[in-house]
């Protein structure tokens, strides 16, 4: 089972700044999480971060055929990409949306979310965890599909 995880516009910057938001740790320290939880589940994963809103398409697009699941943190184009959720339906590839701060009870422009309208389950507010809460939710829809 090949799992893909993006992560959108400034996640790399993680730790620098909006500690009380995002938390201390590092974009590296992200990574290092979502592979020693991939391979706890004995789910092979391979990571994907960029600022710009079509090499996100492109990556989404290169997927098909690859992996079996993605999950996506899309960052600030969650609000705001439609791009991003065609090319997740265009691939129908089982899709889980994470955040890493609870959305909703921030800003009103925030509870919106384009790629909520394909994604199979949305996990916020749960910090790093959440990621590996979303390749659980993978493992299992995959394995039961
Ligand atoms: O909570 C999340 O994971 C977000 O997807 C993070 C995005 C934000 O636009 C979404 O509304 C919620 C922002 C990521 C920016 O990360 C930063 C990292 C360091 C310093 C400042 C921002």
């Amino acid at each position: 089972m090949k799992i893909l995880v993006i992560n959108g516009p400034n996640l790399n910057l993680l730790g620098l700044r909006e500690p009380k938001i995002y938390g201390s740790r590092t974009y590296a320290d992200l990574c290092s999480f979502i592979e020693d939880s991939c391979k706890e589940l004995g789910v092979e994963c391979e990571l994907y971060q960029s600022n710009h809103e079509g090499d996100i398409v492109d990556k989404i697009q290169q997927a098909y055929g690859v992996f079996d699941g993605l999950v996506i943190n899309p960052a600030a184009y969650t609000h705001t990409s439609v791009a991003i959720l065609d090319a997740i339906k265009a691939v129908s590839i089982p899709t889980v949306e994470v955040h890493i701060s609870d959305v909703d009870s921030r800003e009103k422009f925030r509870k919106i979310s384009y790629v909520s309208y394909v994604a199979k389950k949305k996990i916020a507010g749960l910090g790093f965890e959440g990621y590996k809460c979303a390749v659980e939710f993978l493992k299992e829809y995959l394995e039961n599909k």
